[in-house]
Formats: C-alpha cells, structure tokens, sequence
C-alpha cells in the first residue's frame, strides 16, 4: 500500500488528524491495534478546552457536542473542613470550556472517516517503522499477513504505549517524568449528577465529580497504586466519596450501581523530540499528563493543530517550515499542561509519606487560591489552558 501520511493510532489523535487531512485533500491510513469498538470502549476524558471546542466546531464534528454538552464555564474546589469555592474561569478569561466525553468525539471521529470513505485497518499486530530519514515505511502483521505501507510521512499516534516514540534513537531521545503512587479510581452511574464539575481534597484522599450528560454521572476517588478494581465494591466507593465530599453537598449526590467502574494510573511524562526525520508524534505517544487537569485529550487535539498544519504546508505550498518548527511548537503548549496538571496534583492529592512542611505549603497553597482573586484569575488561565498561537 502506498499513501501520503501513515497514521500508527485509531485514537482521537490519529482520527483527528486524518479527518483534517482529508479535508485538505492529502491521503492517509490509519492503522489501529484493536478493534473499533475496543477503542469506542474507553471511558476517558470528561472536559474540552475552548481550543478543542473550536477546532471540533471548525471540522464539522460538533454537532452533538452543541446539542448535548455542557458548557463549564468554571470549577469548585471542595477542601476538608474549609469552606468550598468557585474559579469563575469565563470571568477571568471570556473563554468557556465543554463537558462533552472522549466517547463521543471518538464515535463522531469515526463516523466521519467511514462517511468520508477514509482508509482504516484494525487488529494489526507487530507494527515497526522503517527509513524514518528517507522513504520512510510503516510494516504490520494481520490474520497472519505481513504487509507495509510506503509513504511520506509518518505520524506516530498509537499512545504511550505504543512503538513509535521508541522507533526514535535512544541517543537522541529525552523523557522526564513523574510516576504517582496512586490513582484514579472512577466509576460511570446513570444517575444526575452534581450541579458542577468540583475537585476536592481530603485528608484520606482526593475526590471528583464530574458528568457526562444530564442522566449519566462520572465520580473518581484517589486509590494506592496497588488497588484493584475488585478491591472497590461500589458501596465502598459511595461510602469513601461521602466521606471525602463535605457534608452539604452530599444532598446533590444520587449513588446508583455503577455501569463502568476502572482504575486510572496518574503519570506525568514528556518524550523530547516530537519529531525524528519523517516522524511525527501526536498525543499521548508524546506525552501524559494526570488527568487532574483535563488536558490529555486537549493536548492531542492541539498537537494535531499543529502537525496538519505543517503537513498541509508542505503538501500544498511546499513549505516546510511549520515541520520544522512543530515539535519546538507543540512541547510549548506540552509543558504548559504539564505544569499546571502537576501543581493540581500536588495541591489536590495525598502523597504517601509526605512531611508536615509538605502539608503545611499545601494548605498555603489553598489559603492563597481560596482567598485572591488574583491567584484565582492566574489559574483561570492555565486551567482553560495555552492558546494555540502567542
Ligand atoms: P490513545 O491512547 O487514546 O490512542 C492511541 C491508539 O493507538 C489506541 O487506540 C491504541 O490501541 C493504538 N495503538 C497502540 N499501540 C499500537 C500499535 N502498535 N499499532 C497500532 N495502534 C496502536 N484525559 C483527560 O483529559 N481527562 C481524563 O479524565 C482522562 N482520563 C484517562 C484515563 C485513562 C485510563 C487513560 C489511559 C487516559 C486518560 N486521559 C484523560 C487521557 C486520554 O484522554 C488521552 O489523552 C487521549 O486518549 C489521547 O489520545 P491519543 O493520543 O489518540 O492516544
Ligand atoms: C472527567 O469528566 O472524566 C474529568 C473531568 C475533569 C478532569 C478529569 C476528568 O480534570
């Protein structure tokens, strides 16, 4: 097979990216691991920035979104034994963000690329790329079939675990990271939820409550590491929540049995470069970041910003400056999210082994967000997250 740009990942990055692709008229295949509804199966991300927003809207894949979505126009932070608060986000910032689920954008985002006739193969197995600094190919298995596909470009897009940020030199390649010892455990109930999105601290843990839409309810509680899902039944999450939730808010918590129930390790990671010859990384392949900050999703939505733009110069203008410049572009906005996804885990979690000093800075931290708007108006913005261009 030949094609213009090989896109490794059926995720929200690579289907992304091959929709804007195509709407520029430059060919592309994905290539996917799984089947499609293995990948339409993941409960992820819950909350889209106003870039998001925009660029779904700009290629016609919002539709739904503006039918159903929730505009999130700021966020409450519960604290033990303090009184709770609002960051007035669209006050600070005129930007609104969306409720609207990963699912969804990933069912839309496939319906599109099976209207649009779009080239997709599933269950490939023992994907490696080839001449990443001349004519570069993408070579697979499937039912036991080896095939390849030449191209121009490839586009690694297949998630953090997946081979293409390791096909970059080991000599040329720098990750930084964060492992937490703990993470996400969350839980889906066909339930209404909670008037607003809100984080909260607690000296046992942290705890979330977020939504879907009006009769579908996401909550999380932070859990060790070594937690396992059969370790939760539901009646312990809805006992640990309540106890992590102040007590007037717990009017506005409808438990229900849980129709989704997983654990979400908590990672902050950066792979440096986002680029080595004619590969391109996009999305988590790249990067990740604890989900406390809602910017995992919205990170591979503005690195395929980027990266379309800079296929589509070169493609159509010849210019290939934007490809030049995409990994130096993306890594900017990269680390903004990483920064302000880290300081909310800091401020918004339980570290085992923590000292006093530790805990003391902390409840500084919350003293200082709580009481300035100031402080508040900073966070507003880091929150609603970088625009894409200064
Ligand atoms: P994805 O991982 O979504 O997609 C990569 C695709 O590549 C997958 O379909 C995979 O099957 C495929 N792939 C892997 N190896 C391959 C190979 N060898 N060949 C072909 N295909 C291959 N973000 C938020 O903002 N909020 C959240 O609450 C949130 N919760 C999350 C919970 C979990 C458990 C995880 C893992 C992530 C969460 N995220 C959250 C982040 C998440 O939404 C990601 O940022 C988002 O899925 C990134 O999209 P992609 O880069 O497309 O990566
Ligand atoms: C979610 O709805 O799943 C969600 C929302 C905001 C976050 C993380 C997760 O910061």
């Amino acid at each position: 097979m030949r094609t213009q740009v090989c896109i490794i990942g059926g995720g929200p990055a690579g289907l992304f990216l091959a929709h804007v692709l195509h709407a520029a008229g430059i060919e592309s295949i994905v290539i996917e691991r799984q089947t499609k509804n293995h990948v339409l199966s993941r409960i992820r991300a819950g909350v889209l920035e106003a870039g998001t927003v925009d660029l779904l809207r700009q290629y016609g894949l919002a539709g739904r979104m503006d039918r159903d979505g929730m505009p999130k126009d700021g966020t409450r932070i519960f604290w033990e034994g303090k009184a709770d608060f609002w960051i007035d986000v669209i006050r600070w910032t005129g930007k609104r963000m969306m409720v609207w689920g990963q699912t969804q954008i990933t069912e839309d985002l496939y319906a599109a690329r099976e209207r649009d006739g779009g080239e997709m193969v599933f269950e490939v197995e023992n994907v490696a790329l080839h001449d990443l600094d001349g004519a570069p190919s993408v070579t697979f298995d499937r039912h036991g079939e080896s095939q390849r596909i030449d191209c121009d470009f490839i586009a690694g897009c297949d998630g953090f675990h997946g081979p293409s940020r390791m096909a970059i030199p080991a000599d040329i390649r720098r990750e930084y990271e964060r492992a937490y010892p703990f993470g996400w455990l969350g839980i889906m109930v066909e339930k209404p939820p909670m008037k607003e999105i809100a984080y909260a601290y607690h000296s046992e843990g942290f705890a979330m409550a977020s939504r879907r839409n009006p009769m579908l309810s996401r909550y999380y509680v932070q859990v060790p590491s070594t937690d396992k899902v059969e370790d939760w039944s539901d009646d312990r999450f809805w006992e640990a929540l309540h106890r992590r939730l102040p007590e007037h808010a717990h009017g506005e918590i409808e438990t229900g049995p849980s129709i989704e129930k997983s654990i979400a390790p908590l990672r902050s990671f950066v792979a440096e470069p986002m680029r080595w010859g004619k590969l391109f990384l996009a999305g988590d392949a790249a990067h990740i970041v604890p989900p406390t900050g809602a910017k995992g999703l919205n990170l591979a939505f503005s690195d395929v910003f980027y990266l379309s733009r800079a296929l589509i110069a070169h493609f159509r203008e010849n210019s290939d400056r934007y490809l030049d410049s995409y990994s130096q572009m993306a890594l900017r906005r990269v680390w903004a999210a990483e920064n302000i996804s880290w300081r909310m885990t800091k401020l918004l979690h339980v570290f085992p082994g923590e000292d006093p000093f530790d805990q003391k800075i902390r409840q500084n931290d919350f003293d200082l967000l709580a009481g300035s708007e100031d402080i508040q108006r900073a966070f507003a913005f880091e929150y609603i997250g970088l625009p894409f261009e200064d």
